[in-house]
């Protein structure tokens, strides 16, 4: 079992998406491990992003991500890092293939609601960055069995 790191934006909490995000996660068969509602501090951002640090868009993420508070998940499931990042579809939501998440709920590039690791190693550091030691919850869920093989 994989887990993997997501965080609706504050444009997604701001319209009201939490609940739909949520909604779709859940019902793939993916398991939530941990949640929060959090104002990021901008330590956070940077090293959530330190890939971006030097490009010219990060001074408008960085104010983009701490404009409201973020909704960060913990989701875990078989392959939830490759499974999440098809299901928030392309950054560029112009281009996100509809049925995904940014391709159902947005359009502009510096507005695609939705952030998820890219890759196992990010999500254990991105989940390292938000989520204490301990803060996320192992159990096992009773669909598990009708779910996997
Ligand atoms: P990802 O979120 O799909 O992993 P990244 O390339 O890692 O995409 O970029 C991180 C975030 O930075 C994007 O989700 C988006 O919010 C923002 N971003 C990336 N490229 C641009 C841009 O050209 N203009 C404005 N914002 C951008
Ligand atoms: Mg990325």
């Amino acid at each position: 079992m994989e887990r993997t790191f997501v965080m609706v934006k504050p444009d997604g909490v701001q319209r009201g998406l939490i609940g739909e995000i949520v909604s779709r996660f859940e019902a793939r068969g993916l398991k939530l491990a941990g949640a929060r509602l959090e104002l990021l501090p901008e330590e956070r951002v940077i090293e959530q992003y330190r890939e971006h640090r030097e490009k010219p868009f990060f001074p408008g993420l960085a104010a983009y991500i701490m404009s409201g508070p973020c909704f960060l998940m913990a989701w875990e499931g078989k392959g939830a890092v490759a499974v999440v990042r098809r299901m928030i579809g392309a950054t560029n939501p112009a281009e996100a293939a509809p049925g995904s998440i940014r391709g159902d709920f947005a359009l502009d590039i510096g507005r695609n609601v939705i952030h998820a690791s890219d890759s196992p190693e990010s999500a254990a550091r991105e989940l390292g960055i938000h989520f204490a030691p301990g803060e996320l919850v192992d159990y096992k869920k009773i669909d598990e069995s009708v779910i996997y093989e």
